[in-house]
């Protein structure tokens, strides 16, 4: 379901309440013109409102309803996006004095999310976020318009019929949907285990949209992935090998990125995707440290590391594009380890395979491994399990050092000998 098909001409509004400081709404207006850009829509003009309180039933105030109806006549507007979550009595009351399509900031994510799913689990995860957030709406219109009949409670028609069969269809479907993301996620978990039991290390990309994760994937491990100049590039995770100097092999996964106000139906349809990162071993936090809000996008990732229970996971913070980052952003950093990398010209990278082989050596002791002649072919397993630090040949058989994580020293334990 793709709303603002068709509709290529849309004017933004801003709001907040008094009590938010303006720099803010201002910041949260552009990033919002950003996001009804990458619906294929023009931006042909925009304005700003700040409340004391919310208008329950327009949201905004009715002088600026008004304003905005000018301003749609000379502007020529088609689709008007209003920065703040609209109930549907509000989405449908907006719509009927302006008469033409309102939308709302999450409606314009899920756009994106729409537009931009390419596999079956993408596509799904999807259609239950854009369910999820149409059901509360739909209620709440149609409460909205049987008040306005004078109706009230314990009256039913004809259109509380009609609404029970939405409800129940939609509620039929997310059920159909629910089932077959279970399988993937199942599916997904069967692969994450035998990794897990090949004792594989894994890193996880996150962070902000557009902060260069994608491109990041593709300068670690020499793939391919879409990386592009716009929100919401990555939808699906993508795991790739990583070599890393004088480390074990290890893999690292491209997730979905982060956005203030990420909308709730999104994130927990997107549970699968999500769990890639939740397992890692470690996460790579991106920061566009060429972003003039970049500390803004940090602090709305820490917060949501903090929703998923990721706080104890151990994090390395990666600042990227420094080659067009103004150099005293760096002062304005936090976090530590932390890197200064860019994914374009490759600077700092040779530092973070550093980081994150030291990372893995963390995890790992040091051990002593004897195999008599008759079983020293079972050194070439060991090469493939980690790396052999010193090897000494005797007569009867070879001492391996090597570095193993518990895991590892458990399936060696019967050649161990310290
Ligand atoms: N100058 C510069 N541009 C970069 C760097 N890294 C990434 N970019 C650009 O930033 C844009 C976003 O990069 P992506 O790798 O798609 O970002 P992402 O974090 O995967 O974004 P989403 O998947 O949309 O969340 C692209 O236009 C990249 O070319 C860098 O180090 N320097
Ligand atoms: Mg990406």
């Amino acid at each position: 379901m793709n709303r603002t098909k068709n509709l290529d001409r849309a004017l933004v509004v801003g709001v907040g309440l008094k009590s938010e400081p303006i720099k803010e709404i201002k910041e949260n207006l552009s990033e919002l013109e950003e996001l009804v850009r990458a619906c294929d829509c023009e931006i042909v003009g925009s304005v700003t409102q700040t409340l004391p309180a919310w208008n329950p039933s327009t949201l905004i105030g009715s002088g600026k309803v008004e304003e905005i109806k000018q301003m749609i006549n000379e502007s020529q507007a088609q689709l008007i996006v209003v920065d703040h979550q609209l109930t549907g009595v509000q989405a449908r009351n907006l719509e009927q004095a302006l008469e033409v399509k309102v939308l709302d900031r999450n409606q314009i994510i899920l756009d994106i999310f729409a537009d931009r799913a390419q596999t079956f689990e993408g596509k799904l995860q999807v259609e239950l976020a854009q369910m999820l957030d149409q059901l509360p709406r739909m209620v709440d219109a149609w409460m909205g318009s049987l008040s306005r009949q004078g109706g009230g409670i314990g009256t039913r028609g004809p259109g509380e019929t009609a609404l029970e069969n939405d409800r129940r269809r939609i509620k039929d479907r997310m059920g159909i949907i629910r089932k077959k993301l279970d399988g993937v996620m199942k599916n997904r978990a069967q692969y994450r285990s035998s990794r897990k039991r090949h004792e594989i290390p894994s890193f996880a990309l996150i962070g902000y949209t557009n902060s260069g994760k994608s491109s990041l994937l593709n300068k670690l491990t020499g793939s391919q992935v879409l990386s592009k100049n716009q929100v919401f590039a990555t939808l699906d995770p993508t795991t790739r090998k990583v070599f890393l100097p004088d480390g074990p092999p290890a893999v690292v996964t491209d997730t979905v990125g982060f956005i203030r106000k990420l909308p709730t139906q999104l994130i927990e349809a997107f549970k699968a995707t999500l769990e890639e990162s939740s397992e890692a071993d470690v996460l790579l936090h991106v920061v566009d440290l060429s972003s003039p809000n970049m500390e803004r996008q940090i602090e709305v990732v820490d917060q949501l590391i903090e929703e998923f229970k990721w706080t104890n996971k151990k994090i390395i913070h990666v600042y990227n594009k420094v080659d067009v980052a103004p150099l005293e952003r760096q002062f304005k950093v936090k976090g530590y380890p932390r890197v200064f990398v860019s994914a374009m010209t490759g600077q700092g990278l040779d530092q973070l395979k550093k980081m994150m082989a030291d990372f893995i050596l963390e995890m790992q002791k040091d051990v002593q491994l004897y195999f008599p002649k008759l079983e020293e072919y079972k050194i070439y397993d060991l090469t493939r399990d980690t790396r052999i630090v010193k090897r000494e040949e005797g007569s009867e058989g070879t001492v391996c050092y090597a570095q193993m994580t518990p895991q590892l020293i458990n399936r060696w334990k019967d050649y161990l000998v310290k």
